[in-house]
């Protein structure tokens, strides 16, 4: 149902682990393909973790292997380089993208490890460039409430201490100027109704791309 010559709609969901991002990210995706929409979802690090690099971050997070803080940062960095084209060219072709972490999640966990080395102004730097979102959802959970769902606590990063470190570092970065296409979503409620909040504003979105104009890149 893409009108003609619309480009799609860059759209990243974002949040803390357990937040509940892929349930929604599945069922947007599902929801715009039902309205007739070209439609791609996507995830950061990369789906199977199956690219050169995706391996590598998989084995990091897995505790199968060590790296450096500013290493395993820029691996996940270059992790979305290797598919800022592709994302471009499917949003100049109609298609609205959805994308499952991004650059937000890149900064704030690296900056949350506690390396005095490792600022979030630091670990911004690697993103300036990419295509910046039309639109952030960050699903707001309490940290309390995100370790309470199943499986937290299995890969790198999922301790109670990181959540909150991460979540802080989050607020302060919805903050900034530059991020007022970010939308905060309560994600401590029913599936549905989070469901539902999200494709509101996500469809208002698509229909005003016009209006935002050209893809623009994350300064
Ligand atoms: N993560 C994810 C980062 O540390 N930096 C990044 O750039 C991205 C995209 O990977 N705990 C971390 C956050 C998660 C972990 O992601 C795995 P997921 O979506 O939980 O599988
Ligand atoms: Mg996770």
């Amino acid at each position: 149902m893409a009108e003609k010559g619309r480009r799609g709609a860059l759209v990243v969901v974002e949040g803390l682990d357990r937040a509940g991002k892929s349930s929604q990210c599945e069922l947007l995706y599902r929801s715009l393909l039902a309205l007739n929409y070209k439609t791609k979802y996507i995830r950061f690090p990369e789906k199977d973790r199956s690219t050169p690099i995706g391996k590598q971050i998989d084995s990091y997070l897995r505790g199968q292997s060590q790296l450096d803080d500013h290493s395993i940062h820029l691996l996940f960095s270059a992790n979305r380089w290797e598919v800022a084209q592709s994302i471009q060219d499917d949003i100049a072709d109609g298609v609205t993208v959805i994308v499952d972490r991004y650059s937000y999640s890149g900064a704030v966990y690296s900056a949350s490890k506690g390396n005095p080395n490792l600022s979030l102004h630091w670990a911004w730097q690697p993103e300036v460039g990419l295509p910046r979102p039309d639109l952030c959802l960050f699903l707001s959970i309490s940290p309390e409430d995100a370790a309470k769902r199943g499986g937290y606590g299995v890969e790198r990063y999922e301790t109670d201490c990181m959540q909150r470190r991460v979540r802080d570092l989050f607020l302060s970065l919805l903050d900034l100027p530059h991020n007022d296409e970010i939308c905060v979503i309560d994600a401590g409620r029913p599936v549905d109704e989070v469901a539902q909040d999200i494709l509101e504003p996500v469809l208002e979105c698509m229909k005003n791309v016009d209006s935002i104009g050209p893809l623009k890149k994350l300064g």
